[in-house]
C-alpha cells in the first residue's frame, strides 16, 4: 500500500467510514505493510472510547452478555464496537467464529462494529491486535468498545492493561470462582458478574465470592451482578454500573503501559529484522553450545554501541 492511499485510508476511518475501518483493521490484524504508521497517525484521534473488558471462562456467557450490553448502550445512543478475543481461529480458520459471536442481531446496524481477532499465542492472550483493532474503533469514533476474552488466567490479566473497566464473568457451571480465584483474576476485576443466574448454584457462587473479598480484607468489594443473559436479565444494572464507574486504572499509567509494550514489540521486531540471515547462524551456534543466548545478546549489544542500554 502507499503512503497516500494509506493516509487517505486513516482520513476515512477518521471520518467514520465502516469500510475504511474494516480495511484498516484487516491491515492491522495482518500486520501488513504500512500498518504501523497508520496505527501512529490515528494514535493522536484516539482515547476518547470507553474501552471495556468482559473476561470469564469459555461458555459462561460473555458473548450472550456482550450481545444485551450492546443493546443498552445503543439505547442511549452510543456507537459501539467489540473485539472478540478467539484463541482458536488460529487453527480453525475462524469456523467458530458465529457460534461465538451471539451478536447477529446487530450486524445490521451500523452503530454496531464487531471484529474477531486470533490471539496467535500471544503470551498474554490478549494479542497486539487486539489493542490495535480497539484504537481503531476509538479513531473511528465508537463511544464504548468491549473487547471479549476467552480463558481463564493470563487473558485476564492483560486485559487489565488494555480496558478502562474489566468485567469478570462467572457462572456456576463448572467450580467457576475457585478457578477465578486461583487464577488471580480478582485483581483485576473491578466489576463482577454471575451469569446464568437461572441456574442452580448462582447463589452458591455470590456466596464464595462475597467470602473471598471479606477473607481478603477488601473493604470495598467491587459490584456483583447477577444476570441471566439469554432473557436480558440484570444487563441494564450493570451497564448503569459501567457507565457511572470511573476507570479501574488511571489512564495515563494504562497508556505509558501501551506505549512501552509497543515499543518493546517494535525494538525487538527491528532488532531480529536486522539480523537477517546472522539470525540462523547465530541459532546454529547456540544450538552447536559454541555460545549462549546471553552471550549472543551481550554481543550484540556491544556491535549497537551499547544502544540497548
Ligand atoms: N441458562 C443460561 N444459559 C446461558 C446464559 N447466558 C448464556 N447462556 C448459554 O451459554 C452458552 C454459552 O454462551 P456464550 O455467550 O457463547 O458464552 P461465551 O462465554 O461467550 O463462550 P466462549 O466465547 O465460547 O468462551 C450458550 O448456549 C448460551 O445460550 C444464561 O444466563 N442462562
Ligand atoms: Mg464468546
Amino acid at each position: 500500500m502507499t503512503g497516500d492511499s494509506q493516509a487517505g485510508l486513516v482520513e476515512d476511518v477518521l471520518a467514520g467510514s465502516r469500510r475504511a475501518a474494516a480495511r484498516l483493521m484487516r491491515l492491522v490484524d495482518d500486520r501488513g505493510e504500512g500498518h504501523e504508521e497508520a496505527l501512529d497517525a490515528l494514535f493522536p484521534h484516539t482515547g476518547r472510547a470507553r474501552v471495556i473488558g468482559v473476561a470469564g471462562s469459555p461458555g459462561c456467557g460473555k458473548s450472550t452478555l456482550i450481545d444485551g450490553m450492546v443493546a443498552r448502550f445503543r439505547e442511549k445512543g452510543l456507537t459501539v464496537g467489540v473485539v472478540a478475543v478467539d484463541p482458536s481461529s488460529s487453527l480453525t480458520g475462524g469456523a467458530l467464529l458465529g457460534d461465538r459471536i451471539r451478536m447477529q442481531r446487530h450486524a445490521s446496524d451500523t452503530g454496531v462494529f464487531i471484529r474477531s481477532v486470533a490471539t496467535r499465542g500471544s503470551v498474554g492472550g490478549v494479542s497486539s491486535s487486539t489493542q490495535d483493532i480497539a484504537r481503531v474503533m476509538d479513531a473511528m469514533g465508537c463511544g464504548v468498545v468491549i473487547i471479549e476474552t476467552v480463558g481463564v488466567g493470563q487473558d485476564e490479566v492483560e486485559i487489565a492493561s488494555v480496558a478502562h473497566t474489566v468485567v469478570v464473568v462467572l457462572s456456576p457451571d463448572t467450580g467457576d470462582a475457585v478457578q477465578i480465584m486461583k487464577a488471580g483474576i480478582i485483581e483485576v476485576g473491578d466489576v463482577f458478574v454471575i451469569n446464568k443466574a437461572d441456574r442452580q448454584g448462582a447463589d452458591m457462587v455470590a456466596k464464595e465470592l462475597a467470602q473471598f473479598f471479606q477473607l481478603q480484607g477488601i473493604e470495598d468489594p467491587p459490584g456483583v451482578f447477577e444476570t441471566v443473559a439469554t432473557r436480558g436479565e440484570g444487563i441494564e444494572a450493570l451497564c448503569a454500573a459501567l457507565v457511572s464507574l470511573g476507570p479501574g486504572v488511571d489512564d495515563r499509567t494504562r497508556l505509558r503501559a501501551e506505549i512501552r509494550r509497543r515499543l518493546a514489540e517494535r525494538v525487538v521486531d527491528r532488532l531480529m529484522e536486522g539480523l537477517g540471515d546472522e539470525l540462523e547462524a547465530l541459532l546454529d551456534r547456540i544450538e552447536a553450545g559454541e555460545s549462549s543466548p546471553y552471550a549472543a545478546v551481550d554481543a550484540l549489544q556491544a556491535r549497537l554501541g551499547g544502544g540497548l542500554t
